[in-house]
């Protein structure tokens, strides 16, 4: 068994919760915060047979966007000089980034 750590964007939360639910995989949502942007983002943790990994990776792949956001450069005020440019950097987020860990247990009480 695997246990796969799904970070993904909270615009494709609930579309993949739905995909993955339709095809029988069980899901635990939380609600995390991505170091880099600061901003809120989602960690599914899903339990599965070593298997069906190729599938819910396929599924990931189908439902996760990748997005563009702006940043604007972390230069303080004083330090910004002519060759130097302040404007917003583009970031690419997502997909998605997977961990999968392999399970020693899985219980059930
Ligand atoms: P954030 O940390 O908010 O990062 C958002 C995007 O910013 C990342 O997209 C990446 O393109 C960029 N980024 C992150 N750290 C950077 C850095 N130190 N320098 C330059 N650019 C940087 P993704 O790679 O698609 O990651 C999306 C989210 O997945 C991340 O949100 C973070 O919450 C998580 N993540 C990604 N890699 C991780 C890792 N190795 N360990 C734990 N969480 C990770
Ligand atoms: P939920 O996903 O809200 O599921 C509540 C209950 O609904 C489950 O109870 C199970 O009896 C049933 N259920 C869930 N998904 C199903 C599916 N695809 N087909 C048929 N029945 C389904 P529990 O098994 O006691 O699970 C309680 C909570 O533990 C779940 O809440 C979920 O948050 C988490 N969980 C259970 N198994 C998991 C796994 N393999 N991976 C990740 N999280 C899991």
């Amino acid at each position: 068994m695997k246990l796969v750590l799904a970070i993904i964007q909270d615009a494709d939360a609930s579309a993949l919760m739905r995909v993955l639910s339709e095809h029988a995989f069980e899901v635990t949502k939380l609600a995390s915060t991505g170091g880099f942007l600061r901003e809120g983002n989602t960690t599914l943790m899903i339990g599965l047979e070593d298997a069906r990994l190729d599938e819910l990776k396929r599924h990931v792949a189908q439902t996760c966007r990748t997005r563009i956001r702006l940043v604007a450069p972390n230069v303080p005020v004083g330090e910004q000089s002519e060759g130097l440019s302040s404007q917003p950097i583009e970031v690419p987020v997502g997909g998605a980034v997977l961990f999968v860990l392999g399970v020693q247990e899985f219980i059930k009480v």
